[in-house]
């Protein structure tokens, strides 16, 4: 009996949980026991395991209930999840147990986790951010919850072609069915769109016809780690409000009807594959619509059940914007104030403006989100409105502060003008929220500096925060790297330090040590091998594991200098081609390793990924290289790739032209698994130097400072390749020779070096290539000082918890209590 749901506690023992899973096989799966699968063993699984996760979400959420404390909201267009199995069973304090009895059952714990596919609702940095925020706001004990979209397609597979190039084809992630997620089909909004507004007296209007799609909310608990605590992000999803549109019914046009159907329950399809770029997409902006009015109206009504009236608001709700991609939800809750709740029109905005703070996530110029005011005329005619409203009166006090400054205020404006005026989601949000912040300590500066400067003269300064980006370290060390979690909690004595990351400085008092040392080494030599493995299966190549691996795995984008890297690869083929077979015999034997996605669109991104592909076919076939220089483009890069790859590295590459990396995270990841650092000064490179010491890191590269600079003469005095870098010269020469493929294929990358090279690929390739020389040497000539700078670099990362992040954001800008669950 004990089996049954809801009865079993966290102490639950072995026999318990087998009798779950069997419980699950025959009643939930409605299959048999001696004869299932993988897969239905993880299915059954997830259902034992998701027992437990929602008796703590009930006893969390009755609490919240019961004590009524201030929430903060996260709204995310991307939660980047990846798998939840491991996650939720680590932090249950369970996974023992669970191994055990899946043994009894006959399988390994390790099958079974590898049939999770993951949830990739993300497309990098920003998603797997927010993801890591929900799980340390349930194990800090936060009141928070995530809002998103419930998207059926999540972040394209990525084939590689015969060719090299890349090919996308879809992820139906639901298609298995998702354990994680309870519907809640009584949980629903209407959300309109299109019709027409009309404005009454004192900013009041009235938004009616058009149509309207319904949301429909999906749970997924966030469990907290060793503790209770477990919050909530609730995903949206749309379906038609009703299944046909009655009147094109009745008129006989069939077709038109379930037309209706089908663009209603269109908007959450698919997760938008762009990364820093903005595209204008009409889908697009009514996704946002979607959520932004399905979350608001969720808030809303919860803040009512507390009875408190409306002025209260900003008293029990703190709403944080992931990137301007929410922004709506600005105008979306001054509607629901003025035009549905009767709020004055400047209490309203008080409310606002004491309600949402924004976070800026890039300052590269073709992310900043603007979409066109006849859209707006066409799907949000009321929100059209009330930011025009918004507009008039801010502009006003911008000229009362800066009286004649047209072009201020021409810069400041929520729309600009020109051929068709764009409304500026950027300047809505910093209007709109109580705090703007960036993502670490050079980005926010050049966010107060550069593109908000305006906005700095006229709010002050103290509007504009840091708050450095940080990582979990539950998935990113203790689930992904079990020898070396396991190694950290032996020699610290207890498991605290995944709750306390600065705790692992306890570990420099063994960075002597030679048995220390030595199982140091251990591990990442077992996480090493772990990985060749992994190529040996999937792309069917032997590596070396004990040579040297370099990994640079994020999004493909001409800024974060994949190109860079591959070019500094042929640089060192070339010269182990010029070398005696003597000489070859002293070359430090390295691996190198690239992994990420190309938005589909972006056709230079998916030129970098050919040539790396190319360039690593004919080295790795090439007897001259064979043992001393691998290269290797792993397809399909995801969370749970990532979960394999971070573990493995001795060095990665961080290498953005300096001021373009708002933060980087995976830069975190690596370091904190005991990888070293090559990289740009550049985002978060800078902080985990100042933490790690910059004897433990390799910088190379030009400043941020010299970046205008540099580009202006690239413009106007422009100095060929031949005499900037003759080593670059060389590797380009190389290219156009044919080795790769045919020179025409090349061409247009070449020339985006040769002519502007606008990332600064030519200022940057000497200096990357010393750097390069001083990892070689580091690595061969002193290996155990080597380990030591690794030990060095994982105890001086706890800064980069993201425990520390949302405690920053709890405190410094939503003012906001933890709240313990008993
Ligand atoms: C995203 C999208 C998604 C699809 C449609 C168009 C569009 C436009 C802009 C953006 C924003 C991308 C900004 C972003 O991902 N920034 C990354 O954020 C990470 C977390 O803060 C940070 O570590 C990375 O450095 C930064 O590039």
């Amino acid at each position: 009996e004990t089996w049954k749901a809801g009865l079993r506690s966290v102490d639950a023992d072995v026999n318990d949980i087998t009798k779950s899973i069997v419980h699950h096989i025959q009643t939930s799966l409605a299959r048999q026991a001696y004869n299932i699968d993988n897969l239905g063993a993880y299915q059954a699984t997830a259902l034992a395991a998701r027992e437990d996760l929602i008796i703590n979400w009930n006893q969390t959420q009755m609490t919240y209930t019961r004590k009524q404390p201030k929430r903060a909201y996260y709204l995310s267009l991307e939660f980047l999840m990846g798998r939840t199995l491991d996650n939720a069973l680590l932090n249950l304090g369970l996974k023992e147990k669970f191994e055990t009895g899946l043994d009894k059952l006959g399988f390994t714990l390790e099958d079974v986790l590898d049939s999770e596919r993951d949830a990739a609702l993300g497309n990098g940095g920003l998603g797997r951010l927010a993801a890591c925020y929900v799980d340390s706001g349930a194990t800090c004990e936060i009141p928070l919850w995530g809002y998103g979209l419930r998207y059926h397609y999540g972040m394209f597979q990525q084939l590689i072609a015969p060719d090299g190039s890349q090919l996308e084809a879809p992820d139906p992630w639901l298609d298995n069915s998702n354990p994680w997620e309870i519907p809640r089909l009584d949980v629903t909004a209407d959300v309109r769109f299109g019709g027409h507004a009309e404005k009454l007296d004192k900013g009041r209007g009235i938004w009616s016809g058009g149509q309207e799609v319904l949301a429909v909310a999906y749970d997924c608990p966030i469990p907290g780690s060793d503790t209770k605590s477990t919050n909530n992000i609730r995903f949206w999803s749309a379906r038609p409000r009703r299944g046909f549109d009655l009147q094109s019914f009745n008129a006989g046009d069939y077709d038109r009807a379930v037309e209706t159907s089908n663009s209603a329950a269109n908007i959450t399809n698919v997760l938008y594959p762009n990364d820093n770029h903005y595209a204008g997409k009409s889908l697009r902006l009514q996704q946002q619509y979607f959520w932004c009015a399905a979350s608001l109206s969720d808030i809303m009504r919860r803040f009512k059940n507390t009875g408190q009236p409306i002025s209260e608001f900003p008293n029990h709700v703190v709403i944080q914007l992931n990137d301007t991609h929410p922004t709506l939800a600005i105008p979306e809750l001054m509607r629901i104030l003025v035009d549905e709740e009767e709020v004055p029109w400047d209490d309203a905005w008080q409310i606002v403006t004491r309600t949402f703070a924004f976070t800026n996530h890039t300052v590269l110029p073709e992310a900043l989100e603007k979409w066109p005011v006849s859209l707006f005329q066409q799907l949000l005619p009321r929100h059209l409105q009330i930011i025009y409203d918004l507009n008039w009166t801010f502009l006003q006090s911008v000229e009362r502060k800066f009286p004649g400054d047209v072009d201020k205020m021409a810069r400041m404006s929520l729309i600009e003008e020109g051929h068709g005026q764009q409304i500026r989601m950027a300047n809505l949000a910093v209007l709109g929220s109580f705090k703007v912040n960036g993502v670490a300590e050079l980005h926010s500066e050049l966010v107060r500096t550069t593109i908000l400067k305006d906005f700095v003269d006229f709010f002050g300064v103290d509007k504009f925060r840091n708050v450095t980006n940080g990582i979990t370290p539950r998935r990113w060390l203790d689930q992904c790297n079990p020898a070396l979690s396991n190694l950290i909690t032996e020699t610290l004595g207890s498991r605290a330090w995944l709750k306390d990351l600065y705790l692992l400085k306890g570990l420099l008092e063994h960075e002597s040590d030679p048995t220390f040392q030595k199982k140091w080494a251990a591990a990442k030599a077992n996480n090493k091998e772990r990985l060749a493995k992994y190529i040996k299966n999937t792309l069917g190549v032997t590596v070396d594991s004990k040579a040297m691996f370099d990994i640079q795995v994020k999004r493909i984008h001409e800024y974060k200098r994949q190109s860079l890297n591959i070019l500094g690869v042929i640089h060192r083929y070339l010269t182990i081609k010029a070398m005696s077979p003597e000489e070859r015999t002293k070359v430090t034997p390295r691996v190198v390793l690239f992994a990420g996605k190309a938005a589909p669109g972006y056709w230079m991104a998916k030129l970098i990924i050919r040539l790396i592909v190319n360039v690593g076919k004919v080295i790795n076939a090439d007897p001259d290289a064979k043992g001393i220089l691998t290269v290797l483009f792993l397809p399909d890069y995801s969370v749970s790739l990532a979960e394999l790859l971070i573990p493995a590295s001795d060095i990665s590459e961080h290498i953005s032209t300096a001021g373009t990396e708002a933060s980087g995270t995976s830069n975190m990841k690596f370091c904190l698994n005991g990888g070293l650092l090559l990289g740009t000064v550049d985002g978060a490179n800078i902080e985990i130097a100042e933490e790690v010491g910059e004897e433990n890191v390799f910088f190379f590269g030009h400043l941020t400072p010299a970046v205008e600079e540099l580009r202006y003469q690239h413009r106007y005095h422009p100095m060929p390749v031949e005499k900037k870098s003759p080593a670059l010269a060389a590797v380009l020469e190389d290219i156009m020779s044919g080795r790769y493929g045919d020179a025409s294929i090349w061409e247009p990358f070449v020339n985006t070096i040769r002519q502007g090279d606008y990332y600064l690929i030519s200022d940057d390739f000497d200096s990357y290539l010393q750097a390069q020389k001083m990892v070689d040497e580091a690595y061969t000539k002193d290996p155990q000082q080597w380990i030591k700078k690794s030990i060095q670099t994982t105890a001086k990362m706890g800064k980069f918890s993201s425990d520390r992040a949302i405690m920053t954001y709890a405190e410094e800008i939503w003012n906001i209590e933890t709240l313990k669950i008993n």
